[in-house]
Parts: structure tokens; sequence; C-alpha cells
């Protein structure tokens, strides 16, 4: 390689570095001045410089958007708070664990929800500055943290959720929340701070992660075939679980996937992670630590818009950045072995594992549990908490599974859920298959409402397959996010729905059930109703024309409404 060449693998010639990587180098390993300003009563928020470093503690400063003008007329600035993003590697969390939760959120936030998120975790909405202390020492109290939760480093590992297959799913996770451990960051920042533990700089070396951390947010999952349930094209790294005889033998490794983009910038796509190949369980760490310490070195840290790993993948090339990780861990991938996925969403219901134990998936609309006035959804958890004797597990759809309860105790369980409105019969197919980012009223990025727009949405498309006579037992995969960011994964939906303005989004169709396809852009920055429109006028070509049971997503495909993504940079916005 030439010494240019070098440099532009490098990513040296891009350009000057971007203030985020300033303020991490200044950061003294994430401590910031955290500490002196949580002590400053004066503001509700953050200075700009910890403002940025609070999130690699798994916070993020937010106000209320709905009430921002109101305070702004009073002469108040906004009501700045936290939010808070736990770090649970594959969304387990105990009861004893979750009535702890359920009490702060009900007693210390201003929603008093709990959020269960689209990467297996729960976020607290609305800490005011006087409480985040307490929040961390209630947390720390049940053996939970909420570090590198945010920020540019490896996040919260996804593993696949279903524990039908009770053996294998717990050897899976097993390797979840190792890779998170290993990955983690070691400075003891957040322990000094939150926890007032002691200074301790000798930790201050960061040997996989590097002093001035990665380029940008990173993110890994562990799957189990045939489902791809945590969305493994979202992701930077993924393992792709390779079972013998129901024992775990290894993993194929898939890099590269995001969903991010930004509106009127064609260098910013969504794009599937590249199969690099397979490797056997004992180089699972090496090879972690590789791809993130490659990307670490590699990735672009002049511009954050172009960061992460499937723009650093697309500049130097699949095959260099392959070659670059088999030296850094010193193995070699050999051919991928076989898989496939089918599907990606939550079996809701109850379901028997091998082992004999019965796991209840609970569909959370929009994952928020809250004590609406008809359904006080989040009282019903806290009692099933009281008396389940298994675990929960917090789903990449924002479902919670009641996991590994008794025989014996099934019925008990299921009358609580019952009482609770937490079990609905009468939820549909489309429902289930329907997800939406947070968005208004907290995100401070939304352009368009998600969350608080999917229910209706939805009923709407109900409608439409209604009358299109549409069976029951069929769906499209239906993803609304409130900015291109996509954090509701609509990139990978049937119909994905992209927040321009408020009432306006970019409507997008063609990915697939299996979640191995970016969706196209079908009409730019149109209104809720011609979506609508639009929806009807295809849906009723689908139920017509479609070839035996040929899903939406493909149907708009193979008839031409709008052209396949293959590969995100060359064909995205072609
Ligand atoms: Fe996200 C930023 C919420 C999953 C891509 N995301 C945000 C912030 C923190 C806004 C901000 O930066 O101030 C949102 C907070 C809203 C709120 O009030 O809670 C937010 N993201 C969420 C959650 C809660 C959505 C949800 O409805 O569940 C998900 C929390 C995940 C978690 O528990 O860790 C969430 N975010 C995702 C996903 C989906 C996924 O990972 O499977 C994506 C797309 C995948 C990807 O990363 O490519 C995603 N979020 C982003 C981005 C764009 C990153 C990029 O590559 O440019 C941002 C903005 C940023 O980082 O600059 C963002
Ligand atoms: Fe906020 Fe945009 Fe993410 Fe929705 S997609 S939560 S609006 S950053």
């Amino acid at each position: 390689m030439s010494k240019q060449e070098q440099q532009e693998v490098l990513g040296e010639t891009l350009g000057p570095l971007s203030d985020n990587e300033r303020i991490k180098r200044e950061s003294h390993f994430l401590r910031g001045t955290i500490s002196e300003d949580l002590k400053d009563a004066v503001t509700g928020g953050f200075t700009s410089d910890n403002f940025q470093l609070i999130r690699f503690h798994g916070m993020y400063q937010q106000d209320d958007r709905d009430i921002r003008a109101e305070r702004a007329k009073q002469k108040l600035e906004p009501l700045h708070n936290v939010m808070l993003r736990a770090r649970m590697p594959g969304g387990v969390i105990t009861p004893k664990q979750w009535l702890a939760i359920d009490k702060f959120a009900s007693e210390k936030s201003l929603y008093g929800s709990i959020r269960l998120t689209t990467r297996q975790t729960f976020q607290f909405h609305g800490v005011l500055k006087p409480n985040i202390k307490l929040m961390h020492q209630t947390l720390n109290s049940i053996g939970i943290d909420s570090i590198a939760t945010a920020g540019d480093v490896n996040r919260n590992v996804l593993c696949t959720s279903n524990p039908v297959e009770s053996e294998l799913h717990q050897q899976a996770y097993q390797w979840a929340a190792k890779i998170s451990e290993h990955l983690l960051p070691k400075t003891n920042a957040y322990a000094e701070i939150w926890l007032d533990g002691e200074k301790i700089e000798e930790t201050d070396q960061e040997p996989i992660l590097g002093d001035n951390y990665l380029p940008r947010k990173f993110k890994t999952t562990v799957v189990i075939p045939p489902l791809n349930d945590v969305d493994v094209h979202a992701n930077d790294l993924n393992f792709v679980a390779i079972a013998e005889e129901g024992k775990l033998v290894g993993f194929n490794v898939l890099v590269g996937g995001g969903l991010a983009m930004t509106h009127g910038d064609t260098t910013t796509y969504p794009r599937c992670a590249d199969d690099f190949g397979f490797i056997p369980l004992e180089h699972t760490l090496d090879v972690a630590a590789a791809v993130v310490s490659t990307q670490r070195d590699w990735g672009n840290r002049s511009n954050r818009k172009n960061a992460k790993t499937k723009y650093t993948l697309d500049r130097v090339g699949i095959d260099v950045f392959k070659e670059e990780v088999q030296k850094r861990a010193g193995v070699k991938f050999e051919t991928s072995r076989p898989y496939t996925f089918t599907e990606r969403g939550d079996r809701i219901g109850w379901v028997e594992g091998i082992d004999g134990l019965h796991h209840l998936t609970l569909f959370i609309e929009n994952g928020r549990l809250l004590d609406f006035p008809d359904k006080p959804l989040k009282s019903g958890v806290a009692e099933i908490a009281k008396v389940h004797q298994g675990d929960f597990r917090m789903t990449a759809n924002q479902n919670l599974i009641v996991a590994g309860v008794p025989a014996e105790q099934v019925k008990e369980i299921e009358q609580i859920a019952r009482d609770y409105r937490l079990v609905n019969e009468k939820t549909s197919q489309q429902r289930q298959n329907s997800m939406a980012c947070v968005s208004f009223p907290t995100c401070p990025l939304a352009m368009a409402e998600a969350e608080r727009f999917l229910p209706d949405f939805v009923s709407e498309i109900e409608n439409i397959l209604d009358n299109h006579k549409v069976p029951e037992t069929e769906s499209i995969i239906t993803r609304v996010t409130g900015c291109p960011n996509g954090c509701g994964r609509a990139m990978l939906a049937e119909i994905g729905l992209v927040g321009k303005a408020p009432g306006r989004y970019n409507l997008h169709l063609g990915g697939n059930k299996a979640g191995t396809r970016v969706p196209k852009m079908y009409k730019e920055n149109i209104t809720v109703e011609q979506i609508l429109t639009d929806i009807d006028e295809l849906v009723g070509q689908w139920a017509q024309k479609r070839r035996d049971k040929e899903a939406f997503g493909d149907f708009v495909i193979r008839a031409g409404v709008v052209d396949e993504v293959k590969v995100s940079k060359r064909d995205f916005y072609a």
C-alpha cells in the first residue's frame, strides 16, 4: 500500500477532527466536569461538553418539547431532565430488579413510565438533576448499570429473546453478556461520579476502545436463526449462532449494518451488514475486539455523519477491512455455515420451552409501560413481578416476555395479565408487526410524530387490509421513525415512514419479512392522507395480483412499484 493509500485507509485525509474528538480527548476518561455540574443548582442542564459526556454514562439531556414554547414565553429555561437507558445484555431482568425500576419510575420520573426500547432495554424519561445520582445508586443496588448505552462505544448487546430452545438461548445469551463486558469502557469514571467510588486512575487505559473511544456509536448482536428478532442488519457487528445437535459451535460474523441517514445528504444511507464468514466459539471475543479496534483506527473522525462502520467498509473495501480483522484477531474466517432468517416478530402469547417451562410474550404497544386510564399496564407487570419466579426478557421489538413459568403457575400469571389488560386477543397481526420510535415529546431530534401517531395509523392500515380482504393471519411489517436516524428501524420494514416535518413523511417500500433488505423511497415528504391513499391503492393491487403467499414487500418490487436495493451505496438513491 502506498503512503497515500495508507493515509486514506486510516481516514487521515478526511479533514480536521470533529469537536466530539476534542471533548473525548479532554474528558479525562469520560469524567469531564460532570460532578461539578451536578452540584450546579442554577440550571437543570449540563454544560456543552458534559452534555455529550453523560451519554457515555447512559444518559441524554432532554426537555419536554410540548411545553418548550410555553416555558420560553414565561422566560424559563426548558425543563431540563435526563433520559436514562440501562445496560441489559440480551434484555434479561429479574422480577426483583423490575420492582425496583417500577418504583423509581413511578416516584422519581416526570412521566412515570418505563419505556422498552428497540434494543432490548428500558429507558426512564424525565429524571431531574437532583434525582440523577439516586437513580444510579438505586440501579447499582439491584445490579444494573447504564455504562456505555450511549456515546461512541459498543452499546447494549442484543440477543435473540425467544426462550423456546432454552439451552441454545442460554449459551447465546452468555456470549452476549461476555461480549458486552469485554467491550465495555475500562475507566472507573462511572463508579466515581455516580456511586461515589474511589478515584482509581490506574484503570485509565482503554486497550480496546482506545483513549479517544470510537469514532461513533457501535452496535452488536448475537442472533439465533431462523428468527432475526434483533434485526442484525441494523448493527455494526453480528454473531449468527451456528448450532450442531442443539449445541452452539460458533458464529457466522456479519459486519457493517446501520440504518441512519440524513435528509438531503446522499453520502448517508441505510446499509445491510456483510458476511465475513464462520469462526469457532473460542475466537468470538478476539474477533469482536478486532472489528471494534479496526473501526476505531480506520473510522472517520472528521465527519460524524460518515463515521459508522458501514461507511468505513464502503470507503476502504470489504476485503481490506476483513483482512485487517483476521490479522488483528489472529484467525482466518472459514466459509460461512448455512442458515436462513425467516421472520422477525415476537410470538405473542404462551409457548412451552424444551425444558417444560412456559413463556408468555406480552405485546406492549410502542414499548410504553404506563398506567393508561383504560389499561394499567405498568401496574400489571409489577403485579406479575411480585409472584413470578423466572425472569423477564425485553425484546428488540419493544415487547416483554414473562419467561420460565412452571406449569402450575401459568393460570395465575395469565389471570393477572388479563386483569391488567396486558393480554388482548383482539390485537391484530398487523398491530403486532408495527413499531415506532419514541419521537415527540422527549426526543430532541424528532421531526414528525412516531410513537403517538402509530396506534391510529395502524388502525387505518387494519381497515385497508380488511377492505381488501387480506386474511387476518397476514400483515405488512410497518414501522415509523420520527426522523431519518431510524430508531424505529423503518429502514428494514416493508412499509417504512421516515419523519420529515410535522404530519409529513417519506414513504419507503420494499423491505422483506426476514429483515435482509432495505426499502426504497417511493414518495418524499407527503401527508398522512396521501400515504394512506397510496397504501390503499398498493394493497388493493397486492391482494389481487400476488402470487401464492407473496409478501407485500416482495410484491412491490416484483410489480415494479419500487426498485430493489441490493447494494445501498449504489442503489439507495439511484
Ligand atoms: Fe436511536 C438518537 C431513541 C434505537 C439510530 N435515539 C437517539 C436519541 C437518543 C436522540 C438523541 O440523540 O438525542 C433518541 C432518544 C429518544 C427518547 O426520547 O427516548 C433515540 N433509539 C432510540 C430508542 C429509544 C427508540 C425506541 O423507540 O425504542 C432506541 C433505543 C435503543 C437502545 O436501547 O439502545 C433507539 N437508534 C436506535 C436504532 C435501532 C437499533 O439500534 O436497532 C437506530 C438505527 C440503527 C443504527 O444505529 O443505524 C438508532 N438514534 C439513532 C441515531 C443515528 C445514528 C447514526 O448512525 O447516525 C441517532 C442520532 C445520533 O446518534 O446522532 C439516535
Ligand atoms: Fe428521535 Fe429520530 Fe430516533 Fe425517532 S428516529 S427517536 S425522532 S432520533
